[in-house]
């Protein structure tokens, strides 16, 4: 008894204010037989029909019991007032000592969402991986519930009404229909069952996502129980959700992998490692909305996944708005976490909603891997790109300019473009009625802080499509993204009189081996036909022009100065190892057929990723002598003793080679970047891997370099397997080798990935990767 007692009390404190008096509800007596109810006892094959596919032995009778316009009773009054309250009747306390009432006003006891992660709401919505006991549906498609009265429904003349509403926003009443239309509202019942209903509820395929809090009005009134929260999400499976992807195997990769790959380095030596995007993991849902919340995108706007990504590229970095992530590029990371050392987006995307504050620090990749998970987690289709060579314009003249005095001597100060070697941003899946048609597909946005969109940092979305053309008109931020991509690399010589003329065009030195993972498997693929037209295409040149004329610029002016006779390359070794000493070739070819003498000077700096350099820690210069038609190199040895002590994060240098000719007055300049490779860390696993089991896993690196590594720590992390855990080491000896054994317990089953990485104060960018089946 004292269990009824209980559970109607917090039905009514609950209920509508009419009724919350806050009075305590004595007595609450069961009706004879009354053992229905109970959510168990439901039909068991409701299985996904949306259209009104009833159960066996279904006692709906198609025609009479809907409620056309969804919340009002054909009896005249709305449900909502139609409760027994108005009768006197059911005021708290004053119906305690009657009996059950078999033919009173229709009243909810218990509504069950059918939630559980196994079940067939959760399986069919592709939700069931959510480390998350709410229910977790996608728009535009039914999911049931159950709704249990105190007596039997009468689908002839009792009506009910399922109510949603998100925040403080207008509460929808569901209405019901006799056939879902598609990605709209709608409810029916689909079994009635003694005193239970089974209804399917069908969400329009343009809600806005979040957490609603689900209500069920009937004859007697509104049944609320704040437990009653129902997650909706955007739908890559409904074909009127405005992110509908029609491939299965797309869906699987860009909406529920969980693990993905990340690319860095230079295009001549692209590295790779793994990432964590968690999207499942206990919490990062609820992250994921508070991010939202933290955005202020309207309620009216959160089904609009252009609005959604624009606001998710600007809340991903901690500018304007206190965001998710502090980025930070000065090698002095003490106060926070190395931006190398994260594994996954779990960690930052918790610590952000327990804190509230930005979390240090990040770089391109953590500002898009984090955008993925939250993409994913949305269910936005989307995934993590690399751009190598990927040019800054600064000041939005959509060329990348680099500036020499006149000794063609770099001009630091004055170079505020600059080529990262790479940067990574990300690839969201959409439609876009706003533009013209053609635009929808993939669509770039970029959470990275670099330059503001109407005042604040975000970027995108930007057609993929209208970056490839051009076509820097078509909204969001398409000129910074077509710069990155594809602007021509401009130099220029300062003149006696002080100004600046071009002496040299690159057409090809931006934007090459555009890559992301594949789906399906762990190869990279090339997407740079996507952004961009082969170079050397008359279409690639027709892009370029037509972005200069949106921007104001035209090409035509832009004349250099005779290429001249003298060509120069230059190559260095392919990823040598931390600890080697790195070779560089310079070439120069002689075209003419007169003798030529080239000054030459090279200036070798290291940088960060992003295309800044320290000042140049080796300096040569050097005059060569060509006969006609003949080419000559010049070699130059970096030793370990130069670069070990000038390294930062990435371990890469920029060689800028310079030269004029004295025969012609040639002018040649060239830019080489390439990168120093570290060591990976090796995984074992020890053990069959079960649900529930503990195993055992050794993480092992070995320091290659002659000195001792201080303050070694390990980042550990699998999702499904192990939360995101951070091992410190202390200090790494020369040629030492040390290992880890960590301990954990599989929470899901199928392939898994354990991810590792290794930070010290000399040597980070270390990881390690590897796969575990997970047996139940
Ligand atoms: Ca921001
Ligand atoms: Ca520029
Ligand atoms: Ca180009």
């Amino acid at each position: 008894m004292a269990r009824y007692v209980e559970r109607k009390k917090s039905w009514w404190l609950t209920c509508c204010s009419c009724c919350s008096r806050g009075e305590d509800v004595e007595d609450y007596v069961r009706g004879p037989g009354g053992t229905g109810g109970r959510p168990s006892d439901r039909p068991t094959d409701g299985s996904y029909s949306p259209g009104g596919e009833y159960g066996p032995g279904g006692e709906y009778t198609p025609g009479g019991e809907r409620i056309p316009g969804g919340n009002r009773a054909t009896g005249g009054g709305t449900i909502g007032e139609n409760h027994e309250g108005a009768n006197g009747t059911s005021e708290p306390g004053s119906n305690g000592n009657l009996p059950p009432m078999p033919t009173g006003n229709l009243q909810v006891q218990s509504v069950d969402l059918l939630k559980s992660r196994g079940g067939e709401n959760r399986r069919s919505h592709h939700t069931d991986e959510y480390e998350c006991d709410e229910l977790i549906v996608r728009r535009g498609q039914p999911f049931q519930i159950c709704v249990t009265f105190q007596r039997p429904f009468n689908p002839k003349s009792d009506q009910v009404c399922v109510i949603l509403q998100l925040g403080n926003s207008q509460p929808i009443n569901v209405p019901f229909v006799s056939e879902f239309d598609v990605g709209g509202w709608g409810c029916q019942v689909a079994e009635t069952s003694g005193q239970n209903i089974l209804l399917w509820v069908n969400t329009s395929a343009q809600a806005a996502v979040g957490k609603y809090q689900l209500s069920v009005r009937s004859g007697a009134g509104t049944y609320n129980d704040s437990k009653l929260k129902v997650y909706i999400l955007f739908n890559a499976w409904c074909r009127t959700d405005a992110v509908f992807m029609d491939n299965e195997p797309w869906r699987q990769e860009y909406v529920l992998n969980e693990i993905g790959r990340i690319y860095y380095g230079t295009e001549h030596q692209i590295g790779e490692r793994s990432w964590n995007y968690g999207q499942f993991n206990e919490g990062v849902i609820d992250s994921v909305f508070y991010i939202l919340d933290r955005g202020g995108i309207s309620p009216a706007s959160r089904g609009d996944p252009i609005t959604v990504t624009r606001v998710i590229s600007a809340m991903v970095n901690s500018m304007d708005d206190n965001g998710v992530v502090a980025g930070s590029w000065s090698g002095e990371y003490a106060d926070g976490v190395n931006p190398v050392a994260w594994v996954g987006s779990v960690d930052i995307l918790l610590k952000y909603h327990q804190t509230g504050t930005p979390v240090k620090y990040g770089q391109c990749w953590v500002f898009a891997a984090v955008t993925t998970t939250v993409l994913r987690c949305l269910g936005i289709p989307g995934r993590t790109i690399t751009n190598f060579a990927s040019a800054h314009d600064t000041d939005g003249n959509l060329t990348f300019d680099v500036y020499f005095d006149e000794n063609m001597k770099p001009l630091e100060d004055k170079n505020s473009d600059s080529v990262w070697n790479y940067h990574c941003w990300n690839d969201c899946w959409m439609t876009r009625p706003d533009l013209p048609a053609g635009y929808s597909g993939w669509q770039a946005i970029d959470a990275t802080p670099q330059e503001t969109s109407n005042g604040i940092y975000c970027c995108g979305p930007s057609p993929v499509l209208a970056i490839k053309n051009g076509l820097v008109n078509i909204k969001y931020d398409t000129p910074f993204i077509f710069a990155e991509v594809n602007s021509d690399k401009v130099f220029y010589q300062r003149t006696s009189n002080g100004k600046f003329k071009k002496v040299h065009v690159e057409e090809r030195a931006v934007g090459h081996c555009i890559s992301t993972k594949a789906v399906g498997s762990n190869a990279r693929e090339d997407i740079t036909y996507l952004y961009k037209h082969p170079e050397g295409s008359a279409e690639e040149r027709k892009a370029v022009q037509t972005a200069a004329e949106y921007g104001g610029k035209s090409l035509a002016e832009v004349d250099a100065e005779d290429t001249g006779d003298i060509s120069l390359t230059v190559e260095s070794q392919d990823g040598v190892s931390m600890g080697s000493d790195i070779n560089v070739r310079i070439t120069l070819r002689n075209g003419s057929g007169s003798r030529r003498t080239v000054s030459l000077s090279m200036a070798v700096a290291v940088m960060y990723y992003n295309g800044v350099c320290k000042e140049s820690f080796k300096n040569e210069e050097c005059s060569v002598l060509l006969n006609p038609g003949e080419a000559k190199s010049v070699g130059m040895k970096v030793a370990y003793s130069e670069y070990r002590t000038q390294l930062v994060d990435q371990s890469a240098m920029m060689l800028t080679v310079s030269g004029i000719v004295k025969e012609s007055g040639q002018k040649l300049a060239k830019q080489h970047t390439f990168r120093i490779r570290t060591p990976d860390l090796i995984i074992k696993v020890h053990g069959e891997a079960c649900v529930g089991q503990q195993i055992v896993a050794e993480i092992i690196f070995q320091n290659p370099l002659q000195t001792t590594l201080h303050n070694g720590c390990f980042h550990v992390e699998g999702p499904g397997l192990q939360r995101p855990k951070v091992v410190q080491v202390g200090d790494v000896g020369p040629l030492k080798t040390i290992s880890i054994t960590e301990r954990f317990t599989p929470r899901r089953c199928g392939r898994r990935q354990l991810m590792a990485s290794f930070e010290s104060n000399e040597m980070s960018l270390v990881h390690g990767v590897t796969d575990i089946d997970v047996q139940e």
